[in-house]
């Protein structure tokens, strides 16, 4: 397998008297070396230690100053001497001795080269040098798979954990430093196809989830870069174009059995993980609404009742004995079943308990829980502060017409406590949760189009003296049937707790909670923090070294994003994928995150600026980390914003030992092409917004990382980890709505008294996309065992120990917020914090098991 067309920009330099070690090195200063590796699962030990007896991977020191920009190697150093009694070897791992000699010319181990020459990678974790005079230990941080020598054009190099600026580089290793970098680049989407074993990191549009080869009902727009559809970009994957649109990129790799590329370092570490989603991935690439509307189709199952839901999760569902059936296990391929909809042939299998009724079967029904959910549960993202009544639109009025609330006073005033609505606003007393302008202009396309039958809703919410809000009304609302500038057609629906009204009641808070979890799930999940996170993981490994300070600070934020976001677009963004089976929006679900997209703002992702625009909360100096919140009992925002204050901490004081001086900041040039590249690149397609830092000064790049960190972290860890707890009982976050309300005098409204279950489940999700559904979420709201958390990294990351220090701190104030976040949880004051169903809110504490714990913040969007 060795080819011989490698350029080899080292060998060709390397002068000829480094030759190949002489076992005698009698009088020389040696260095011993470990270097830490793990075999291919695929190579047998016997071939393992064969390729060490053969020689076949060897190492070099860069080494001397004497070429300014561009360091010497040393000689080559071959492994293959096992060290069998090293402790702290993970699974796997193996250790070798590399035994250097010293001279003065040798003088500086900050970089090395390894080559493989061996058939197969092998993944290299650490070398670490002991006995330098004057340097101590000398650890190399490497975490990469190192391929056969002739997949490369240029040597692999690893740089110790020192951090140097741009300008601080010492000078031999300036010239590598460069090369990596621009290894890491690429030649450009025109000249290079990439590979497996490449590392290269690029930007592409979001062009890959349609398959318009298969028909005009199989195409989807290319979100990114045009007006109409903004998007972040994603990872470069270089697929070859469909055939019937060459802008359309296909969604397979060319070759088949191969993965779509990732740069090679970021696919899953966790192998288990790995498999398992792969499996999923496989069954569900070619679309899964059409198969769940098969199975729904010929097998009529629906739930009837509440109970039949409960059998999910207490004895498995029995599917009916229906003559059809074999027809489709024939249609429906059985891995699809399997994964997804979990059968074993006879019966749905069991499902866990989600939280939300563990305790209690029906508290997710009363109007406690109801608003609680949206101070505490997994979107407590969106609700807002009313300034304004009645409620307003910000939709243009020449084109939507009046969109305007239709609540008025008299409608809610009776229930305010002696308050006039005047009063009631004064006092910070009424909130609002608003889905209305954000669907609205969808609503005609999705309500017609799509089998989808959904409002646009608002929902207005009073606090009460014990700090608890009560829903005072909801607002559904429609586009006008004889045109959108006709305005909007609005029902009212105020709380009812017996007769059909409470019946409607029910309904009107499900239409609510189908707006509110398809926002969810698109929104504050999938597009607020996987989509726009993965333009900084592309720029930061283009733009800032590894030895860059900036880099090493964001680096373990970054880990498995971008095959999770892979793997998103594989099944749940494309075409006839699962969210447009699930969630509403149906093929206008990215559509949907494009136009949301529009209003994206960077900085009002930092927790502070996000609730003092939502009106929840006020800068204030005497309030604990300087602001005070309007709802004081408002759970996410208190742990929030702790954990903020401890992440800015810590990002404050690791960037001020690197920066002394706002200058310094301004004359480094990595960081500054980071950031162009970013908004002009990244998030091209917001580079006019003026909102965006000028990254001039040691407060705008803390702000610009701490609000990385925190969507990287704690956002997206509430709004993934609950969502089987609290979602995995499909009535309380229901995704779609397939009826509109009975109304007055209509067959529908006579059974919705005399049948309001069976009405609510044929207004719900069916039972088949219910069980494809929660099976997704199941998957994705457990932590696995290699799962790192907020505080806790790799050791040996740097070798500075300020830096360490201040993790250490970081660390530390950690542990104290999740002690402070379980007191409060116990306060039977705070009773925003546990609710009716005794559901705790601990997805902001930063610790968990193994599993579904419904808490745990890891350090990146790794699920
Ligand atoms: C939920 O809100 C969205 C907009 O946020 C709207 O399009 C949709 O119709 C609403 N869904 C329901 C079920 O009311
Ligand atoms: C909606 O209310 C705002 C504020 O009161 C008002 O300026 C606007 O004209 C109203 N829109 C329509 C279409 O009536
Ligand atoms: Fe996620």
């Amino acid at each position: 397998m060795h080819c011989h067309c490698l350029i080899n920009a080292f060998d060709s330099k390397a002068p000829a008297k480094y030759n190949e070690e002489t076992a005698d090195t009698t009088g020389k200063l040696i260095i011993q070396g470990t270097v830490i590796l793990q075999k291919k699962k695929t190579v047998s030990d016997r071939l393992f230690s064969s390729i060490f007896r053969r020689k076949k991977i060897y190492v070099q020191l860069v080494t001397d100053p004497e070429n300014d920009l561009k360091g010497k190697l040393g000689r080559r150093t071959y492994l293959k001497e096992e060290i069998t009694k090293l402790t702290g070897l993970g699974d796997g791992e193996t250790a070798f001795r590399v035994r250097f000699n010293w001279n003065e010319e040798v003088a500086l181990p900050g970089a090395l080269i390894i080559r493989n020459e061996h058939s197969s990678e092998f993944y290299l974790r650490t070398v670490t040098l002991e006995g330098a005079p004057s340097h101590g230990k000398i650890h190399f941080l490497c975490n990469s798979w190192v391929y056969p020598s002739h997949c490369y054009q240029k040597d692999r190099v690893f740089f110790s954990n020192k951090t140097y600026l741009p300008h601080q580089t010492p000078a031999p290793l300036i010239k590598y430093r460069e090369e990596e970098l621009e290894i890491l680049r690429g030649k450009g989407k025109e000249n290079d196809m990439l590979e497996e074993w490449d590392r290269v990191y690029d930007y592409a549009y979001y062009n890959d989830l349609g398959e318009p080869d298969k028909g005009p009902e199989h195409e989807r727009p290319i979100y990114g870069g045009n007006a109409e559809y903004p998007y972040p970009r994603r990872g470069r994957t270089s697929r070859p174009p469909t055939k019937t649109d060459l802008l359309t990129e296909s969604r397979l790799p060319l070759v088949k059995g191969k993965d779509v590329y990732i740069p090679r370092d970021e696919k899953f570490s966790n192998t288990k993980l790995a498999d398992f989603l792969g499996d999923t991935v496989k069954s569900l690439s070619h679309g899964v609404a059409g198969l769940l509307d098969a199975v729904v189709d010929m097998t009529p199952m629906e739930f009837d009742s509440f109970q039949d839901v409960l059998d999910m999760y207490e004895g498995g569902i029995k599917l009916p004995n229906n003559p059809l059936l074999g027809k489709i296990r024939e249609d429906v391929p059985t891995e699809f079943l399997k994964s997804l909809v979990r059968t074993d042939g006879a019966h749905f299998l069991k499902y866990p308990m989600p939280d939300i009724i563990k305790e209690d079967k029906s508290a997710w029904r009363t109007d406690e829980e109801f608003v609680r959910e949206m101070l505490a549960g997994i979107n407590p993202v969106v609700i807002s502060r009313l300034e304004e009544f009645p409620p307003v639109s910000k939709l243009d009025a020449n084109r939507y017409g009046n969109q305007n609330s239709s609540i008025t006073k008299e409608c809610i005033k009776q229930n305010l406590h002696g308050l006039t609505v005047e009063e009631a606003i004064q006092n910070n007393r009424l909130y609002i949760l608003d889905h209305h302008d954000t669907v609205m202009p969808f609503l005609r396309q999705i309500n017609t189009e799509t089998s989808s039958k959904v409002y646009a809703t608002r929902t207005l919410l009073f606090l009460k003296d014990d700090g608890t809000l009560k829903p005072l009304v909801i607002e559904l609302s429609r586009p006008h049937s004889k045109g959108d500038q006709f305005g909007a057609v609005s029902e009212l629906y105020t709380p009812a707790k017996d007769g059909v009204e409470a019946s409607l009641w029910l309904l009107a808070k499900t239409y609510v909670a189908v707006n509110d979890s398809a926002y969810h799930q698109l929104i504050s999940h999938w597009l607020n923090t996987h989509a726009v996170i993965e333009p900084f993981i592309i720029a930061t490994k283009r733009r800032l070294s590894i030895l860059h300070p900036v880099n090493k600070l964001l680096h373990p934020h970054f880990r498995d994003t971008m095959p999770v976001n892979t793997i998103a677009r594989q099944i749940a963004l494309n075409a006839d994928g699962l969210f447009e089976a699930a969630v509403y929006p149906r093929k206008y679900v990215v559509q949907w995150t494009s136009s949301l997209y529009k209003d994206w703002v960077f900085t009002d992702q930092a927790l502070p600026r996000d609730l003092i625009k939502r009106g929840m909360a006020v800068k204030d100096s005497e309030s604990p980390h300087g602001y005070k919140l309007f709802i004081e009992d408002y759970p996410y925002a208190v742990d929030g914003l702790e954990i903020w204050s401890a992440i800015e901490t810590w990002v404050r004081e690791y960037c001020s030992f690197y920066y002394k001086s706002d200058d310094m900041i301004t004359n480094d040039p990595e960081l500054q092409s980071w950031w162009k590249e970013i908004r002009e690149i990244g998030h091209g397609d917001k580079k006019d917004e003026k909102w965006w830092l000028e990254m001039k000064t040691l407060d705008e790049l803390t702000e610009t990382c701490t609000t990385i960190i925190w969507v990287a972290s704690a956002l997206h860890a509430v709004v993934n980890f609950g969502q089987y707890p609290y979602g995995g009982y499909m009535p309380n976050r229901p995704t779609i709505s397939r009826k509109f309300m009975p109304q007055p005098n209509t067959p529908e409204f006579e059974e919705l008294k005399t049948n309001p279950d069976g009405v609510f489940f044929k207004t719900v999700l069916s039972q088949a996309r219910t069980l494809a559904a929660i099976s997704v979420i199941e998957l994705i709201s457990g932590h696995s065992s290699e799962e790192v958390y907020l505080g806790q990294r790799e050791s040996g990351w740097t070798s500075d120990s300020p830096p360490l220090e201040a993790l250490e701190r970081f660390s530390k104030t950690l542990v104290e917020i999740e002690n402070r976040i379980l007191e409060r949880n116990n306060d039977p004051k705070l009773k925003n914090r546990v609710g009716p169903a005794n559901l705790p809110f601990t997805l902001l504490c930063p610790s968990s098991g193994v599993g579904i714990t419904g808490r745990g913040i890891p350090n990146s969007v790794s699920i």
